[in-house]
């Protein structure tokens, strides 16, 4: 998978693509990270990349033409299958979407910033807008980070073991069991009896047992929607 991120502040994710699980991702070649700084397609010797919004108002927008400008140039060496805008009101991002942008081969994001891309951008050149959540970030650049991370770490290969992608919270719909290792005592705090007593079949269905439970108490939304696994 190759992701191409365009940003006016690119520096912002550095950090988050060049450590631990994402940073091996891409030594193993499993995914291709590129940022691109929107300031080097800026129009004139200020290179500008935003302008006064027509019909007045406050805040900044960021202009066509070197968004336009960056995205052809990076059309000439690969097709998108998606297109993505970060904003505030963008669909909500779930596992479900980030299920589905794991099989694509080629992503370009944009992170919105001021006080959003010019209107025609979204329009005519974006396939999907992602907000991560209900609060409003100063820009889409962790968003983005954010959405990344979720869709890498789905790629084949990319965790040590392939199947604890799928044992997670939120991909089979139920949060996760509660977890406990060494020592099995302290501070009087004990670990569950059955965790230690090695009876698999049953550790397993207690550990069921307890993910519905937490599920039904903590986000009960998630037993209403079955969709989550659905591409
Ligand atoms: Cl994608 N961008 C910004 N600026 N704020 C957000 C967001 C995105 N998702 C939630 N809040």
């Amino acid at each position: 998978m190759r992701i191409d991120i365009i940003s006016a502040q690119p520096w912002l994710m550095e950090s988050a693509f060049e450590h631990s699980i994402l940073k091996r991702a891409q030594d193993k070649g499993l995914v291709e990270i590129q940022l691109h700084n929107l300031k080097e397609y800026g129009l004139g010797k200020h290179r500008q990349i935003d302008d006064y919004q027509f019909g007045g108002g406050a805040g900044m927008v960021m202009m066509v033409e070197p968004i336009l400008n960056l995205i052809q140039d990076l059309q000439k060496d690969r097709n998108y299958d998606e297109l993505i805008y970060m904003t505030p009101d963008g669909d909500l991002f779930n596992q479900k979407t980030a299920n589905q942008l794991s099989l694509k081969e080629n992503i370009l994001i944009l992170c919105g910033h001021y006080k959003g891309v010019d209107q025609r951008i979204r329009d005519h050149i974006i396939t999907r807008e992602i907000s991560i959540g209900s609060y409003v970030l100063s820009g889409g650049e962790l968003a983005a980070a954010v959405v990344s991370d979720a869709v890498i770490r789905l790629l084949p290969g990319v965790l040590g073991d392939e199947s604890s992608a799928l044992s997670d919270s939120f991909q089979d719909d139920l949060l996760a069991p509660p977890v406990y290792t060494r020592p099995a005592e302290i501070n009087g705090w004990k670990v569950p009896e059955i965790l230690t007593g090695g009876n698999f079949p049953e550790i397993e269905a207690w550990r069921e047992a307890k993910a519905l439970e937490i599920t039904q108490r903590k986000r009960p939304d998630l037993l209403q929607d079955d969709s989550l696994l659905d591409n």
